[in-house]
């Protein structure tokens, strides 16, 4: 069993209800048990900003599968949920999910990045990774409670 975070985002359609249906879809898979989930977030969209609000949340789950076919596993779901990837780096989308961390694992391949580079830069992941992990250190970045000390969360708020 692995401990492994993953990070939920949506700016388009019924965000709510995506990451709500994400978290049942994750649930349902035998290999996967989900053990936290953090407050839903409604964050300023980073990166591009001429884009909607984002609701962003954040699991811990246990799984048996390998960090690639967890990934495999978290595509998979976005694309039920109609995700369509238009090209646009940081645009709009029903869903993404995102893999933040599997057990302290430092991974670099065409597929996968771990830890998730970006975690550091961004309080729509550190807020909702707080409160399931506050102390969990992410490998070459810091502690989660340290990370948040230094990103500007003003603007997110809980629902
Ligand atoms: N990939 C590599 N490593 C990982 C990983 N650790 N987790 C690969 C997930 N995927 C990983 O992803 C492209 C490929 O990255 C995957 O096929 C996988 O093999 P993608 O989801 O198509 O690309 P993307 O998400 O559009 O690009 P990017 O740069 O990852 O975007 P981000 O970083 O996800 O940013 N503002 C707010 N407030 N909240 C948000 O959730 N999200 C974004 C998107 C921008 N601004 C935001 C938010
Ligand atoms: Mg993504």
């Amino acid at each position: 069993m692995m401990r492994a975070y993953v990070a939920l985002g949506s700016n388009l359609g019924d965000s709510r209800q995506h990451l709500l249906d994400a978290i049942e879809a994750l649930a349902a898979l035998p290999q996967i048990a989900v053990i936290a989930r953090s407050r839903i977030y409604r964050t300023p969209p980073w990166g591009v900003t001429d884009q909607p609000d984002f609701l962003n949340a954040v699991l811990a789950l246990e799984t048996t599968l390998p960090p690639h076919d967890l990934l495999d596993a978290l595509l998979a779901i976005e694309r039920a949920a109609g995700r369509q990837r238009s090209g646009e780096r940081w645009g709009p989308r029903t869903l993404d999910l995102d893999l933040l961390h599997v057990a302290g694992q430092t991974i670099n391949d065409e597929r996968l990045t771990l830890p998730h580079p970006h975690i550091a830069d961004r309080a729509f992941v550190l807020l909702p990774l707080h409160d399931v992990a506050p102390e969990l250190d992410i490998p070459g970045q810091g502690k989660v409670v340290e990370l948040l000390r230094n990103v500007d969360a003003q603007g997110c708020t809980a629902l």
